[in-house]
């Protein structure tokens, strides 16, 4: 396992960063054939970004939350005082601390395992996963390591983040507020409102990184509703945009690097590969929303393939 504990001084090299993302990959891998199904094809294209973000662009304290993880304490409210989010596995709030808001947490698996890799949760957290009063859902919610909002409704955590970007300007707050999103989100009609107001606001505290694998349930994103071009669409809205290899770490970095005061959202479109790292996924296309092996044939194949992947570790 690649340990790589994102609170270190020290920067992490593009090397260390790839090796990350390939962790998540094959626990990925190993989880989907354990349970016989799992987002796999979100691992393959996300995995780099998820990981920069960690290693690289959002300025986080240690995890301050159970390495493994709590029960569900019921809905957030008034009368509920046990209620709690999975932010802490982020680390602490404070005015400095930037925030992270995960969208699209259908992609939950990959992002437990990448705090799983980062040492900010326990490798046996995803015993848990997926069960009756578990928090570690198969579709993350604001409960989840990880998650601090409820997204599963597709393109409302934009929305949300927005929010929390305008009331940290009021406050001054230096931490920004970090999104991912994935590229289905940029059919829904609330991601637009969500810019509109972002822009209007003169936001230039949140930063959206985009996994456009050009996927979504039903096939490739242009047999459904095509969303280019996405970044002039996103600078009609207000927005700097950039477009970058969403597998090359330091292309990720860069735009969040070279933040300056801005008056305006960024956004990172980060243009993916959905079987990458594992080839093999290229065959099941364009059925690749949720992997599930189907004959022993198939599950032999993949597993000889994860040993393959464990065996080719640097
Ligand atoms: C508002 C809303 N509509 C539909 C869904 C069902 N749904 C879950 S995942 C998904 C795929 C969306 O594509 P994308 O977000 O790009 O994800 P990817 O295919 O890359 O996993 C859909 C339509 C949902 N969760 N929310």
């Amino acid at each position: 396992m690649a340990r790589i504990h994102s609170q270190s001084s020290e920067r992490p090299t593009v090397d260390s960063i790839r090796s990350v993302a390939d962790a998540v990959r094959r626990r990925v891998l190993e989880h989907t054939l354990t349970n016989n199904g799992g987002y796999l094809s979100q691992a393959c294209s996300s995995a780099e970004i998820l990981a920069t973000l960690y290693l690289r662009v959002m300025r986080l304290g240690p995890s301050d939350a159970s390495s493994i993880p709590k029960p569900f304490a019921g809905v957030p409210g008034a009368d509920n005082p046990d209620a709690f989010t999975g932010a802490g596995y982020n680390g602490p709030k404070g005015p400095d601390f930037d925030r992270f808001i995960f969208s699209p947490v259908h992609y939950a698996l990959v992002l437990y395992s990448l705090l799983i890799e980062l040492g900010r949760l326990d490798p046996n957290a995803l015993d848990a996963f997926n069960r009756d009063g578990s928090t570690v859902d198969l579709i993350g919610a604001e409960h989840s390591p990880g998650h601090e909002v409820t997204a599963g409704s597709l393109g409302q955590a934009i929305s949300q983040a927005g929010g929390i970007a305008l009331a940290r300007r009021l406050r001054g707050d230096s931490g920004r507020v970090w999104v991912f999103m994935s590229d289905g989100e940029f059919q829904e009609g609330q991601t637009w409102e969500a810019f509109a107001a972002l822009a209007y606001h003169g936001l230039g505290n949140i930063g959206v990184y985009v996994d456009a694998n050009a996927q979504q349930c039903d096939g490739p994103m242009d047999s459904v509703m095509c969303i280019e071009p996405l970044g002039d669409r996103l600078r009609a809205f207000g927005a700097e945009v950039h477009e970058v290899d969403g597998h090359d770490p330091d292309a990720l970095a860069a735009p969040a690097e070279s933040m300056a005061e801005r008056d305006r959202p960024l956004v990172v479109i980060a243009r993916t590969d959905p079987c990458r790292g594992i080839e093999r996924l290229r065959e099941r296309a364009p059925k690749l929303h949720y992997v599930r092996f189907k004959s022993e044939t198939e599950f032999e194949t993949y597993r000889t393939l994860l040993n393959q992947m464990r065996e080719g570790i640097r």
